[in-house]
């Protein structure tokens, strides 16, 4: 873990309050944050020390505490990843740490496919298994568009779960277990979804944990209005994982990529890419492009060709 130096540098740690402690980051609003101390004791609320620094959930942090149940943070540790989206001109951290991304998704309200595809391209581009998730499939009204609207998915190879959340708990219990539990997951999706009935179902004293913390971080809506980290239950002592349940969001802005790690987040184009005719291509409008090709024969959807086209042409707009 890096380090920056603190004035308790100095020798053999005193016994007054400027010792550094250790945690991870299990809420962020705003600039208010919650670390869980590596010891076991109680979460504490805690303020980044420099002005700009950037926390974010599953952090592993650095932190001295400044009274009973409150620190600041002097240092944040090496991130394995980051999920962050972003506009022209700003982004919003998501989370660190993370193994795998679960797109949540319901039969009703009717999800954004564009937002699937977002979620889909920043998984690949972070190295991070998505996993796309259909809940509510107790509506049946819905239930038969919603799955033809994920087919394509499946045929790309994505792993797409149905459960019912609601009307059954327990084969959705089992179902999420076998995918979530050993790794630490960020739940992602619209409102109305259902994440925080997910976190719910698989963590016992979730709607109690979320209260306190609500009240710690001042913010006492229903709809969740933070990101949090739930600690999975461990079977016989093994690291269980977490879960990161997030606000829902209706943008999902990738700016920050590049052009080369966007047309390999599309996996029905990276056998493609190598027959070009130009070895610079983009995939837009060049003679020979073997991903045209594809897109005017049938082997590649059209909606997913434009969604590449609109993220090359967001991030062509960035104020750098
Ligand atoms: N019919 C049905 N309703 C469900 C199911 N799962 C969740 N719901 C309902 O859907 C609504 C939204 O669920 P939440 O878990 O709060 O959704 P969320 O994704 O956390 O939403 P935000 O916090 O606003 O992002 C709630 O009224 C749930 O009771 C299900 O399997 N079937
Ligand atoms: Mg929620
Ligand atoms: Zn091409």
């Amino acid at each position: 873990m890096k380090r920056r130096s603190t004035q308790a540098a100095g020798g053999a740690a005193s016994s007054n309050a400027a010792a550094t402690l250790h945690g991870v980051v299990i809420a962020a609003h705003g600039r208010h944050y919650l670390v869980a101390p590596d010891d076991g004791g109680p979460a504490l609320q805690c303020f980044p020390r420099g002005k700009k620094s950037e926390v974010a959930v599953g952090d592993r942090v650095d932190y001295q505490s400044t009274s009973a149940d409150q620190g600041v943070i002097v240092a944040i540790g090496e991130r394995r990843n980051l999920l962050y989206r972003s506009d022209q001109f700003k982004s919003k951290l998501f989370a660190a740490n993370l193994d795998q991304l679960l797109i949540v998704l319901a039969t009703e309200p009717h999800f954004s496919e564009d937002l699937l595809g977002r979620a889909l391209v920043a998984a690949e581009a972070n190295d991070l298994k998505p996993i796309i998730l259909l809940n509510k499939i107790d509506l049946e009204a819905a239930l038969p568009l919603a799955r033809q609207r994920l087919e394509r998915y499946r045929a790309l190879g994505y792993t797409v779960l149905e459960v019912s959340e609601k009307k059954h708990p327990q084969e959705a219990h089992a179902i999420l277990c076998e995918h979530l539990n050993g790794h630490q997951t960020i739940l992602l999706g619209q409102s109305g979804m259902g994440k925080s009935t997910l976190v719910n179902l698989l963590i016992p004293d979730a709607e109690a944990a979320t209260r306190e913390i609500s009240t710690a971080l001042n913010s006492g809506r229903h709809t969740t209005t933070f990101t949090r980290l739930y600690r999975l239950p461990g079977e016989h002592g093994k690291s269980a994982g977490a879960l990161i349940d997030s606000p829902g969001f209706q943008e999902f802005g990738l700016y920050h990529l590049t052009e080369g790690t966007l047309e390999r987040a599309f996996p029905e184009f990276r056998p493609l890419l190598a027959h070009c005719r130009f070895y610079n291509c983009h995939h837009l409008h060049e003679p020979g492009c073997a991903v045209l090709e594809a897109v005017e024969d049938g082997r590649i959807a059209p909606a997913r060709h434009e969604l590449y086209a609109q993220l090359v042409h967001e991030i062509s707009q960035v104020v750098r």
